[in-house]
């Protein structure tokens, strides 16, 4: 790895925000890393690196409407769960479950992992989520799935052989043995899982044996890697991938989630990507500290890559950091309506169906301001904070009114109401700690929403308790989104702002 210019940033988590059940693999001195994306279009991020701290998004998997179709019925936390991503034979293969109604589990493959990736083959007779690809030495694929169990399979017709085969599932009673990964390494098969559940009991367990279908003998230090029932910043780590460097170092990727305020602790970002060191002792991985600052590893770290932070929609296609909640047809959300703006034409009736016309970000930092420059004049629309169709915060405007709704489970209140002058307005959040004093009760954040006037004066008009958002109180799988939508009409945005305020 050449030596470059330093870093901006050397930190855990290495991919911050909702980029959950990392899969890595390295061809030459290129890493690339994949994460689930659950209800949201396109699917599965692909991130390339070269020191595995600096990641750069160079495309999402599934990115055309016929690879992915998510049901309108579709509820949050449903969809694409957990890919495995590898390279074999000179190409990049992915397997994945989609865990909507008529979906099941896909294969795709593609020569550069920024795409395009194939369309999916459809592997029926895998026998469960989380699907892991592992090929034998003459060349045998074995798709291991949570449970643990396995089968044979032909990846390139999906096609499957034979009846699904125990394979080992961790500790005695420990609830949800998944996310398999089977590696050949030196002289034995080692098979990685995660178990515990992926809250906080969550962790990471490793056996091996001589042949990839078994028997498998438990590492004596399982779990390799958990924080339960610790102090550590970093909770829930588990679901992991293992990496070898050019170098022949060993790394673990894994998700994490950073729980804040008083008692339970609310994480409001997903559950993140973290990486951790490892090395071998006596045939085992010994899993390092999952440690926040990284700038003590061993190499050159690479420039950290610019980031998507400011949009004016001046290009025809949005940025692959831009999901939508289910899928993006061209004609709802469009930047060719009206040049330089976003226009979002509304199909649902609020941010609260599940078909809602949505396009956003992942919120990625504690403390952080997003903006936009709305015009509401034709349609209702405006800017949220999204966890899911029963989780979110908006400020929206609707012709010369603009109002602050809440949605907490079953709850909807319209929080504020504000009067603006005819034309484009500017709505804006801040998400910062909450007020002192802190105590046990004190929640993660607090989610400002406001509108700026054009010398950049803020006018707050709600202030709302992030808990709401958190995943702690809407259970899933997924992180915040900020977003822009159409609730009515056609509402057009002239650009979006996120600007991080700390970490
Ligand atoms: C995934 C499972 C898990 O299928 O959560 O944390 C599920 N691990 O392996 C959804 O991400």
């Amino acid at each position: 790895m050449p030596a470059q210019k330093p870093p901006a940033r050397a930190t855990n988590p290495v991919l911050p925000g909702f980029h959950p059940d990392p899969s890595i693999c390295r061809v030459g001195d290129d890493y690339y890393l994949v994460c689930s994306s659950f209800e949201y279009f396109p699917g599965i991020p692909v991130f390339h690196s070269r020191d595995l701290v600096n990641w750069r998004q160079i495309g999402n998997v599934l990115d055309r409407p016929e690879q992915l179709r998510l049901p309108a019925s579709m509820p949050s936390s449903g969809g694409i769960y957990a890919p495995t991503l590898r390279h074999h034979n000179g190409r990049f293969w992915l397997i994945v479950t989609n865990c909507s109604e008529g979906g099941g589990n896909l294969i795709v493959t593609a020569t550069d992992p920024a795409g395009p990736w194939s369309d999916p083959i459809r592997a029926p007779g895998v026998p469960g989520i989380d699907p892991d690809l592992a090929w034998d030495e003459d060349g045998t694929c074995w798709c291991t799935v949570a449970g643990v169990s396995q089968i044979r399979i032909d990846p390139s017709t999906g096609q499957t052989y034979g009846t699904p085969h125990e394979l080992w599932s961790g500790a005695p009673g420990a609830k949800a043995p998944e996310a398999p990964h089977l590696y050949r390494i030196g002289d034995h098969w080692y098979l990685l899982i995660a178990e515990g559940g992926t809250e906080r009991g969550h962790g990471v367990s490793i056996a091996r044996g001589r042949t990839p279908t078994g028997p498998f003998e438990p590492c004596p230090a399982n779990p390799v890697l958990t924080h339960r029932g610790t102090d550590h910043p970093v909770q829930n780590t588990g679901h992991a991938d293992l990496v070898q460097g050019p170098d022949g170092s060993w790394w673990m990727v894994l998700l994490g989630v950073r729980p804040r305020g008083g008692t339970p602790g609310w994480h409001v970002l997903g559950r993140e990507t973290f990486l951790a060191p490892v090395t071998w002792e006596d045939g085992w991985p010994v899993v390092g500290e999952v440690a926040l600052d990284l700038s003590t590893l061993p190499w050159p770290l690479s420039p950290a890559p610019a980031e998507e932070r400011h949009d004016d929609f001046e290009l025809n296609e949005l940025g692959p950091a831009w999901i939508s909640v289910r899928d993006r047809p061209a004609e709802l959300c469009t930047t060719e309506e009206r040049p330089g703006w976003l226009t979002l034409h509304a199909r649902g009736g609020s941010l609260d169906e599940p078909d809602v016309v949505f396009a956003g970000r992942r919120q990625q930092h504690h403390s952080c301001r997003a903006r936009t420059l709305v015009d509401a004049t034709q349609g209702r629309g405006g800017l949220a904070v999204r966890l899911d169709e029963r989780h979110h915060y908006v400020i929206e405007a609707a012709g010369t009114e603009v109002r602050v709704i809440a949605r907490v489970g079953s709850l909807r209140t319209v929080v504020a109401e504000r009067s603006v002058p005819a034309g484009p307005v500017t709505l804006a959040v801040t998400l910062t700690d909450p007020p002192p004093p802190h105590g046990p009760c004190t929640g993660p954040d607090t989610v400002c929403l406001g509108i700026e006037a054009a010398d950049g004066t803020f006018t707050q008009l709600a202030a709302l308790d992030g808990r709401y958002l958190s995943t702690e109180v809407a259970g899933g799988f997924t992180g915040r989104v900020i977003g822009l939508y159409a609730a009515a009409g056609a509402v057009h945005y002239d650009w979006f702002d996120y600007e991080p305020l700390d970490d």
